[in-house]
Formats: structure tokens, sequence, C-alpha cells
């Protein structure tokens, strides 16, 4: 499955995108490092199936033409100046950056 983690400066609204996109019970408050240790959720990607371009009837891989294709979320706590001397949570949230197939950098939730 894609892993995809979300990057970003304390209280940018990781944990905000994370819990809307997966569902999952995270906590989300307004001081850095809420999120210590990673969250880990799934989301969906929609995506128009195949079947419809084939013209392909009784396809039970999506539902009406749209298919929900799994990713991995990982929430991981917030970048800091010199995280990669170790500062912050240092190396073992860059580890799990690293470990990600892509990364989505959040720079602001606008919720409203
Ligand atoms: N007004 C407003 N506040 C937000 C929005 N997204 C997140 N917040 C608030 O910003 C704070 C930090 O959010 P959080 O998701 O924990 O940030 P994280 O540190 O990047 O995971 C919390 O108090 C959220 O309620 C938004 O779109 N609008
Ligand atoms: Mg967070």
């Amino acid at each position: 499955m894609i892993s995809i983690a979300l990057a970003g400066k304390p209280n940018s609204g990781k944990s905000t995108f994370f819990k809307a996109a997966t569902m999952a019970e995270v906590e989300i408050a307004n001081y850095p490092f809420t999120t210590i240790d990673a969250n880990h959720g799934i989301a969906h990607l929609r995506i128009e199936c195949s079947c419809q371009e084939l013209n392909i009837s009784g396809c039970k891989s999506c539902f009406d033409g749209v298919r929900f294709v799994p990713v991995e979320l990982i929430d991981v706590a917030g970048l800091v100046p010199d995280a990669h001397k170790g500062r912050g949570l240092g190396n073992e949230f860059l580890g799990h950056l690293s470990r990600a197939h892509a990364i989505i950098h959040v720079v602001e939730t606008l919720l409203e």
C-alpha cells in the first residue's frame, strides 16, 4: 500500500487533516508536540474506475464507477529547526518521513 506522511511545522493542522481524511480519533490541540508518537490511518483516494473507460459491466472493484484506493496516512510530530541534529523529536520522526513513499507538506489547514 502507498504510504504518505504529513510534514509541517508544529500547529499547522497536520493532525486535523489526518483526522478529517481517516476519521481516526487523534489528539488535536493548540500547542506544539501534541503529537509525539506517529498516528497511522487509512484514507481513500477516489478515482474513476477503468471499467468505465473499457465499458465493462458488473465490475466488483468500484461503486458506480468510482474506485476507492486505500492509502496509508502517517501523522508525525511537527518539524522544528535543527531536527536533523536531533532537536525536538529529531531523527525519530525524520525516519517516519523517509520511510513513506510520498510526503504532504501541510502549510495550513483551512476548514472554515
Ligand atoms: N481556525 C482554525 N484552526 C485550526 C484549523 N486547523 C487546525 N486548527 C487548530 O490548530 C491547532 C493545531 O492543530 P493540529 O491539527 O493539532 O496541528 P499539528 O500540530 O500540525 O498536528 C488546533 O487547536 C486546531 O484546532 C483551521 O482550519 N482553522
Ligand atoms: Mg499533530
